[in-house]
């Protein structure tokens, strides 16, 4: 790491197991057998996400990469319900993106959006007093609460900013933004004085603003490593404008041109996406420019590519107001920030069905699995008869049987489910 603004992270999140249920028999004096009364487990606790407006990075995530919420408790007798998990909040600075490590899709993107739940706890199993049934009074078993998510997730914090500031170093970047906001960024003559991300809001009128992000300066060859690379652009990725800023006066000898067609075949690199949002440039240090023609040119080179251009002296505030004008007048077309939709499929938010099972042959064992399969099995104690039975008998309820029929498994074929090996019998 260059630089130690933390802005991405792998982090893993357990939720918490179900508590199991419990096996209970009503005692009271006088009455020698009681109903069965053994009291359900409770949830495990859900990871949830939550924006913390006083944080901009993710260095807290710098220590701490692993995330559990509390386990739900068990059930006790007399029908006592086992105490539910503590949920485990994760704050974040507004703008981070969920991605599932996994699939790299994004979950969530938390920017402007209350409390959401990434991971959810594990059921709490129930007591034996729900397995009661006419010809089972005293049930024997209990189910076993169920495991909690768990994830490893990608976090990447892309600023909320409406104007990003983009340009080589020492072209005035920070000084323009500390002239225009409240914001007061580190200023120096000597290259990538900026070294991460800094927002700063821009009051027009009451209750009216942008937000502009300044970065770090960006040079050729940015894209392959070079000065700081580019990675910090994420940060200006949902911005809806730049603000390109040049130094028209070459205090450095380089052509502001030149500067201008380098910097934009790196954000190409970079993504052809931010690359063709709206620019403006900022022709900045007219202060110290000698030869006023130059302005012409420099003029003529934006009409022709289709830009608007002001020039504009950080240090004495010339043309500063009528560029802030320009940038909020421009902003009032262009859509609002982006934010980005969740990528995870329906089929993943919606309950499981219980017969969607795959069925494969290898070794003349037919192996049997599915979501549905496996958060059964989890609650079976196989070491007794009467929840084997109960498992038995949420296969034929369910149909699984007469699907592993369908799809070719016969009398005395062995069926593996999870581990679980017996010989197919209908
Ligand atoms: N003459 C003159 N100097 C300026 C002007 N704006 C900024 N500078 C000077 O240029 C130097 C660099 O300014 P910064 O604002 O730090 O530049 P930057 O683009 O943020 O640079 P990096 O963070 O390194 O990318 C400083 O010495 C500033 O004082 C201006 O309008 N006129
Ligand atoms: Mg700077």
């Amino acid at each position: 790491m260059k630089y130690d603004f933390y802005d991405h992270v792998k982090i893993h999140v357990k939720a918490g197991k179900g508590g199991d249920g419990c096996i209970g028999f009503h005692r009271e004096k006088y009455i020698s057998h009681g109903g069965p009364d053994g009291g359900d487990g409770g949830n495990g606790g859900n990871i949830v996400f939550q924006i913390d407006p006083g944080r901009n990075t993710l260095l807290f995530f710098k220590q701490k990469k692993i995330f559990k919420a509390e386990n739900g408790k068990n059930g006790g007798n007399d029908k006592f319900h086992g105490a539910n998990g503590e949920d485990c909040v994760i704050l974040v600075p507004d703008g981070t993106v969920i991605k599932d490590v996994e699939t790299g899709k994004v979950i969530k993107d938390m920017s402007g959006c209350g409390p959401y739940v990434v991971a959810k706890g594990g059921k709490g199993g129930w007591g034996n007093r729900h397995f009661a049934t006419p010809t089972r009074q005293a049930p024997n078993f209990a189910k076993t609460g169920l495991d909690g998510e768990e994830k490893d997730l990608y976090l990447e914090l892309k600023m909320l900013a409406d104007v990003g500031f983009v340009g080589m170093p020492s072209v005035g970047k920070s000084t323009l933004l500390s002239v225009i906001s409240a914001a007061r960024p580190k200023i120096a003559a000597y290259h990538f004085t900026t070294l991460f991300p800094m927002l700063g809001v821009v009051s027009i009128s009451e209750g009216e603003g942008f937000i502009a992000a300044d970065i770090p300066g960006l040079i050729e060859g940015a894209s392959e490593g070079q000065g700081l690379g580019f990675d910090f652009l994420r940060h200006v990725d949902r911005c809806r404008l730049l603000v390109h800023v040049l130094d028209i006066a070459g205090t450095e000898g380089r052509d502001p041109i030149e500067d201008f067609k380098a910097i934009n075949e790196e954000l190409k690199k970079y993504s052809p996406a931010l690359a063709s949002r709206p620019q403006i440039i900022a022709g900045n240090k007219l202060d110290a420019v000698e030869d006023e023609n130059v302005l012409e040119k420099y003029r003529k080179f934006a009409k022709e590519n289709g830009y608007e251009i002001h020039f504009i002296s950080a240090a004495t505030g010339e043309g500063i107001k009528e560029l802030v004008f320009a940038v909020w007048n421009m902003l009032k077309t262009l859509p609002p920030i982006e934010t980005y939709e969740s990528e995870i499929e329906e089929t993943q938010k919606a309950p499981l069905v219980p017969t969607e099972i795959t069925v494969e042959r290898r070794d003349d064992i037919w192996y049997v699995e599915g979501n549905w399969l496996k958060r059964l099995m989890t609650g079976i104690n196989f070491s007794d008869w009467e929840s084997l039975g109960y498992f038995d008998h949420m296969l034929r309820e369910n149909k699984v049987m007469d699907k592993m029929r369908e799809l070719g498994i016969k009398d005395g074929d062995t069926v593996s489910i999870y581990g679980l090996q017996f010989d197919f019998v209908e």
